[in-house]
């Protein structure tokens, strides 16, 4: 079974949207492994934003997913990484498809509300910056109707 890495960032956490966000991942049928708020130090966001690191808008970036807490989450399903993708709609608020979580929400490119991996590799890279083995939790959940 696939898993993801999500993260609120914080104009999520600010706006109040939380818990609507965690609601739209587990009505759609998403397991949640692991969860935590945290601020995220620099260092580990320069890891988290490495591909963008010759970007311009790279500094900023990093100084806004710094700026304030943010929650992290595992999330666990079938494909769920492009499907993760698809209830966050596109990078570009102002593009992103209404019925998506960026579509429905935001209206700007850097303060989009979530960030999902885009691939194993990704997931694999992201989790270990996040998580601890032990803060993900396998066995949470029974499977009824969901599979
Ligand atoms: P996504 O995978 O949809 O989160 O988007 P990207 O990996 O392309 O970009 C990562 C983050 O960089 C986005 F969430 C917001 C930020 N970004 C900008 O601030 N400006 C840009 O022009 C593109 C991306």
């Amino acid at each position: 079974m696939e898993r993801t890495l999500v993260l609120i960032k914080p104009d999520g956490i600010k706006r109040r949207l939380s818990g609507e966000i965690i609601s739209r991942f587990e009505r759609k049928g998403l397991k949640i492994l692991g969860m935590k708020m945290l601020k995220l130090d620099r260092k580990r966001a320069e890891a988290h934003y490495a591909v963008h690191r010759d970007k311009p808008f790279y500094n900023e970036l990093v100084n806004y997913i710094t700026s304030d807490p943010i929650i992290a989450m595992v999330l666990e399903g079938r494909s769920v990484i492009s499907v993760v993708r698809g209830l966050a709609g596109s990078t570009d608020g102002s593009k992103a498809v209404p019925g998506t979580i960026r579509g429905d929400y935001a209206n700007s490119i850097q303060m989009n509300i979530v960030h999902a991996s885009d691939s194993q590799e990704s997931y694999e890279k992201e989790v270990a910056i996040f998580f601890n083995q032990d803060e993900i939790h396998g066995m949470v959940y029974g499977d009824e109707g969901l599979i």
